[in-house]
């Protein structure tokens, strides 16, 4: 027989950090609908600091904004401002964030910040666009169970060496949240990345027809996910399982982009691969957590936009898919 329910308060994570005085704001709207139950939509903020160009930053984070809204599900940006962790931006943040893009750290420009920066940001005041990884963190702490961004960070090319295997993966092991994202980028090594998932024990769920894991750019990524729906009730219930055992590890959704623009992707596709090549002549590709915007910002030279384009047009899809089962799993803990 079922328990009645109780009365929903902030997750007990939180509440602790709150009580400790931690330095975390959690948006007024933000709080209202953790309390109701209200579905919910993590969004990261690194794609705005160090992953777009300005304005298109900015016009793609309001408008992501603007289409999880549509779904009745209500968007959370994460971020960090000032050295407050915010959960919930408003928009003259999210303009001094966009605003800085591009710009060194020295000049005022924000941190890209994963968990082993987070401490170090705050303390020192910083403003931070948060990584796939952070935001997982900060979404667990808060209790929001899904999360809608354009590309997960991976395993990169090459780590057999240079050891780069992206934070974001082992953080999917420790926080419980639905990552729903155009898969990862063929910058990346698709096929190890989705090796380590497997080795870390993480759902991987192809968001389509078929089986195929999106190439972000790409709806086909030549790798297959060893399960796949087109159903946001039954993506909320996958993640309402996988909690109710607390089996703690995320789940990550692969949304392929809208095929209209399969065509560009093939064409991007040659761009990626002169980027690689270049980063491995230039010494970039042993930059660390410079790697991955340098590779993002000359693939956008390279293709005159075009990949910036596809870039909008599949976060905003990720965005819809993401309010969706946000709005499906919020029925399921009513
Ligand atoms: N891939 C993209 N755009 C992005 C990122 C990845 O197509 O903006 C960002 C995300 O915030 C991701 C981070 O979490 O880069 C991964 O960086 P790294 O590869 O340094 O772990
Ligand atoms: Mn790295």
């Amino acid at each position: 027989m079922a328990l009645p329910r109780l009365p929903r308060s902030l997750p007990s994570s939180l509440v602790k950090s709150l009580q400790r005085n931690a330095p975390i704001d959690i948006h007024p709207q933000i709080h209202h609908a953790l309390l109701t139950h209200a579905p919910l939509v993590a969004l990261e903020s690194t794609i705005i600091t160090h992953g777009m160009p300005y304005p298109t930053n900015l016009s793609t984070a309001l408008s992501v904004e603007r289409i999880v809204r549509e779904t009745g599900s209500t968007p959370a940006t994460i971020a960090i401002i000032g050295g407050r962790i915010k959960i919930g931006l408003e928009q003259p943040e999210l303009e001094r964030l966009a605003e800085s893009a591009g710009k060194a750290e020295r000049e005022g420009g924000a941190v890209k910040v994963s968990r082993r920066d987070i401490a170090c940001a705050v303390a020192m005041r910083k403003d931070g666009g948060t990584t796939c990884s952070t935001t997982l963190i900060l979404a667990a702490l808060a209790g929001i169970k899904v999360f809608a961004t354009g590309g997960l960070g991976g395993v990169h090319r090459g780590a057999e060496n240079s050891m780069d295997i992206s934070a974001d993966l082992p953080e999917l092991t420790r926080c419980p949240v639905g990552l729903v994202s155009a898969g990862v980028k063929s910058i990346l090594d698709i096929g190890r990345t989705l090796e380590y998932l497997e080795t870390l024990g993480v759902p991987v769920i192809s968001y389509s027809e078929t089986k195929d894991f999106p190439a972000f750019y790409s709806p086909r990524s030549g790798f297959q996910s060893p399960w796949n729906t087109t159903s946001p009730s039954t993506a909320a219930q996958i993640l309402f399982t996988h909690f109710q055992l607390s089996l703690q590890t995320g789940a990550l959704f692969g949304v392929p982009i809208p095929s209209q623009y399969e065509h560009t992707g093939s064409i991007i596709q040659a761009a990626v691969e002169q980027a690689i090549t270049e980063s491995e002549k230039n010494g970039m590709s042993k930059r660390g957590k410079e790697v991955t915007p340098w590779l993002l910002k000359r693939v956008g030279e390279l293709t005159s936009g075009k990949s910036l384009e596809s870039n909008v047009a599949l976060i905003e899809n990720t965005a819809r898919v993401g309010g969706e089962i946000a709005a499906e799993y919020a029925k399921l803990e009513r």
